[in-house]
């Protein structure tokens, strides 16, 4: 299984699955969830709209899976990371669980490339060099038991990609 990193927009990414730094109502945001939202169009929230009316939104740690509307991924799949607050709320367990789910949503579904966010280190203030370690220390536990044909962390600014680039390079 292929880790990889890249700088960009992960609404640009051409894979099975993106995931999505969302909130517990499921209905959209600022961040990473206003961008999918708004370029995938009003499917995404219908199909929100109507987990929402199943199971009542999704818990922090949770995952849950929607198509990707007009975006060039086949389907999102909506975590939910912790508010950071000085790491005394379990947050690195929680930010762990929202990788570990949406990995095995997307085995579950028959996706074979995924694309992460930098999950809770933008409007929810988890610290980025914590929550780096956390999300590859999570993907590359997975790879030794589940395959996935590709896992790419997408970073939106130079400060994660020099991050995951340190901890996915040997000796780097
Ligand atoms: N592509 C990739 N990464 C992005 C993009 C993008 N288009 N836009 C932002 N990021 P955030 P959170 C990065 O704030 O901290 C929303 O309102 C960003 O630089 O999107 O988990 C939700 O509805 C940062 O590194 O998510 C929730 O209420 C990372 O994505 C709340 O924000 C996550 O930042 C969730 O906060």
């Amino acid at each position: 299984m292929e880790i990889e990193v890249i700088k960009g927009d992960i609404t640009e990414i051409q894979v099975d699955a993106i995931v999505n730094a969302a909130n517990t109502s499921l209905l959209g945001g600022g961040g990473v969830d206003g961008a999918i939202h708004r370029k995938g169009g009003p499917s995404i929230l219908e199909a929100c709209y109507a987990i929402r009316n199943k199971q009542g939104g999704c818990d922090v740690g949770e995952a849950v899976i929607t198509t990707a509307g007009k975006l060039p991924a086949k389907y999102v799949i909506h975590t939910v990371g912790p508010v950071w607050n000085h790491g005394n709320n379990d947050e690195d367990l929680l930010l762990e669980s929202c990788y570990k789910q949406s990995l095995a949503l997307a085995v579950a579904n028959g996706v074979k490339t995924i694309a992460f966010p930098n999950i809770s280190t933008g409007i929810y203030r988890y610290p980025k060099d914590k929550a780096a370690v956390v999300a590859v220390s999570t993907v590359q536990a997975f790879s030794e038991k589940e395959k996935l044909d590709r896992v790419i962390f997408v970073c939106f600014d130079d400060e994660n990609y020099a991050l995951y680039n340190r901890l996915l390079t040997p000796e780097g």
